[in-house]
């Protein structure tokens, strides 16, 4: 429990907590007002109407029609109010901002499994940034799992056989436990995971040194495709709108400018990084030059797996 938790909810950590919190508060405290209302009413007339001597009848008595009538309408609205309230809340809920960074996670026995968009994978804890919507993309490899970060106050079943997702934005860093609520087997109560928001940049810190241990070109592969290179770069020898990546590597490039240059590992180092320093004729400039922030690893990826494509 955060430090903001009370004694019996937790913190209420991401955005829409404070939303579900609210609806949940406006259930109990009209609950409890209806509540010590009835029983009130109970206790009272119980007093004032008892049989005071045992030769009392009670007089005939009728309904009466305002009491009726508010008994009825007044339930009805509150219902109401629930349902539309609850509606937008749920509706908020499950559709995922559509700029949401999304994270693919796989229930396994018995653990947490995550992979990012660069192909990283990681077991159990899971990085993501704060300030900005998460979207889980989420499905199981065994048995049927369910997701659930108490603080936040989303949860989800994680199914074998489809996909099902959930989202959440996270203002301020932090630590978050994760939990498997569905039972799945002898450690289901073991498959705990942790979630760790934190700001931006050190997040795309962590997310580079995971993958340390990737040899170069196979990174570089995995990085054509998450940063979309792939879009406008064929790697089987046909122009797109930009020029092949095979047969590139050692090739003599010609430019706009007449003049020739042999593509080694800085002519690529340059053209990942400035785009705009020297353009192969007959392309557009059309690059964009927002991988300029790549890591130096990241580069030494995509220049490795350039150079096998012979
Ligand atoms: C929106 C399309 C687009 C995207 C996305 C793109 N490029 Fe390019 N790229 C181009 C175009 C067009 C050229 C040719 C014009 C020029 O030289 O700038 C080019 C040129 C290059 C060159 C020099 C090619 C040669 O034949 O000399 C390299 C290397 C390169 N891009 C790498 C990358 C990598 C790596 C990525 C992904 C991280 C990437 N590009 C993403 C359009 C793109
Ligand atoms: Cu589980």
């Amino acid at each position: 429990m955060g430090e903001n938790g009370s004694f019996w909810l937790p913190e209420a950590a991401s955005t829409i907590a404070p939303e579900v919190d609210a609806l949940f508060y406006f259930v109990y405290w009209t609950s409890i007002l209806f509540f010590v209302g009835v029983v009130g009413f109970l206790i009272y007339f119980a007093v004032k109407y008892r049989r005071k001597d045992h030769s009392f009848v009670p007089p005939a008595f009728h309904e009466n029609k305002w009491i009726e009538t508010a008994s009825i309408v007044i339930p009805t609205i509150l219902v109401l109010i629930v349902f539309t309230w609850g509606f937008k809340v749920f509706v908020k809920m499950y559709a995922a901002p559509p700029d949401a960074y999304e994270i693919t996670v796989r229930g396994k026995q018995w653990y947490w499994e995550y992979e990012y968009d660069n192909g990283v994978v990681v077991p159990n804890e899971v990085h993501v940034p704060i300030g900005r919507p998460i979207k889980l993309n989420m499905s199981a490899t065994d048995v049927l799992h369910s997701y659930f970060i108490p603080e936040f106050r989303v949860k989800h079943d994680v199914l074998p056989n489809r996909y099902t997702s959930l989202w959440f934005q996270v203002d301020e860093a932090g630590e978050y436990q994760v939990y498997c609520t569905e039972y799945c087997g002898t450690s289901h109560s073991a498959m705990l995971g942790k979630l760790i928001a934190e700001p931006e940049a050190e997040f795309q810190r962590w997310l580079s040194d995971q993958n340390a241990d990737r040899p170069p070109e196979e990174l570089g592969e995995i990085l054509v495709a998450s940063y979309n290179c792939a879009a406008c770069h064929s790697v089987d020898g046909s122009r797109g709108v930009g020029p092949t990546f095979q047969g590139l590597f050692g090739s003599e490039r010609q430019f706009e400018d007449g003049t020739t240059v042999v593509a080694d590992e800085n002519y690529l180092r340059e053209s990942i990084l400035m785009p705009a320093a020297k353009i192969v004729e007959t392309y557009p400039p059309a690059m964009p030059p927002s991988y300029s922030s790549l890591s130096a690893r990241e580069l030494d990826g995509l220049i490795a797996y350039i150079k096998t494509l012979q």
